[in-house]
């Protein structure tokens, strides 16, 4: 079996639908490598059950189970917590090198030659491009790298609140150091590229391999029509109407007609969903999709800044 492996997060059972599609989506463009997921206790038992069903490993991360000294540091700081639970990947040591993939990725092509590159490498951010967006990143696995990471953590905290303000201070020269290190942009395109940068989208767009829902509008958040099967496209969102549409194909197809009929939490939540979106047009919605709530909703500590 392969000693590599793509990694993802979730910190609940909506963001865990997005890994699910990310995990399907890998699938569809057949990795030869294995699929990991780091899970908190957010996460229901159904909802652990069903992501057993597709990834390798399923690792519950909860940092205060951890007795080892930068999990402790890192306790004095509690409003660092619920933001650094990624950098947990670190300890997936029973691989030899991964790449980490947001829940709210989309991988569209096979990308496992990505492995042939080294820690830390990843694409440049649209917002700051001295900055990489740390959505999809290789990395190699290192109890040492976790701890380092962790106690530059709280020595340094992050200057935009996430982690992506800390790995990019802490892998300071992915900047100027090594152009190896610069992951082409269509391993991890921005869906509000376009926005900056309209005709390199156009251009480009076609060429990506890996989309990342950057911001609030996450696909899981979108109406869809369970009888014409297509997904309602917001306003301003036309330009991600394929990609969009291709994320409730694999969640319909691959996901939903598998998910147990005991995850009626799921269900419940539609209700919200409904409201919050009154303005869209009559459909009749999908069974699931559960909305998350907002990120900025998720935790007082999140930053404005999209992730
Ligand atoms: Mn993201």
């Amino acid at each position: 079996m392969s000693n590599f492996a793509w990694v993802t997060l979730a910190t609940n059972d909506s963001y865990s639908l997005g890994a699910l599609v990310v995990a399907h989506s890998l699938k569809r463009v057949h990795t030869a490598h294995q699929l990991a997921v780091l899970i908190t206790p957010g996460v229901s038992e159904a909802m652990k059950n069903k992501l057993r069903t597709i990834f390798n490993v399923v690792e519950e991360v909860n940092l205060l189970d951890s007795k080892d000294e930068a999990n402790l540091a890192l306790l004095k700081r509690p409003e660092l917590g619920i933001t650094f639970t990624k950098l947990h990947c670190w300890r997936l040591t029973q691989f030899e090198k991964c790449v980490f993939l947001d829940a709210d990725t989309l991988v569209l092509r096979n990308c496992d030659e990505l492995f042939e590159r080294e820690e830390l490498s990843a694409a440049p951010d649209v917002g700051w491009p001295d900055c990489f967006n740390s959505g999809v990143y290789v990395y190699r696995p290192s109890l040492d790298t976790f701890s380092s990471l962790m106690q530059y953590a709280v020595t340094h905290g992050s200057f935009d609140g996430g982690d992506q303000g800390l790995l990019n201070s802490y892998f300071s020269d992915w900047a100027h150091k090594d152009i190896s290190k610069h992951l082409p942009f269509i391993y991890n395109t921005s869906s509000v590229a376009s926005y900056s940068y309209l005709p390199a989208f156009k251009q480009f767009g076609q060429n990506t391999k890996i989309l990342h829902f950057i911001g609030t509008a996450k696909p899981w958040l979108q109406n869809f029509n369970s009888e014409s099967r297509k997904v309602y496209i917001p306003g301003g969102y036309q330009h991600l109407a394929n990609f969009l549409q291709y994320w409730w194909d694999i969640f319909c197809e691959d996901v939903h007609s598998r998910l147990s009929a005991d995850m009626s939490d799921l269900n419940n939540s539609r209700n919200n969903n409904e409201k919050r979106n009154s303005s869209a047009p009559s459909v009749r919605y999908c069974e699931i999709p559960p909305p998350p709530k907002p990120t900025s909703q998720l935790t007082n500590q999140v930053p404005s800044y999209p992730t």
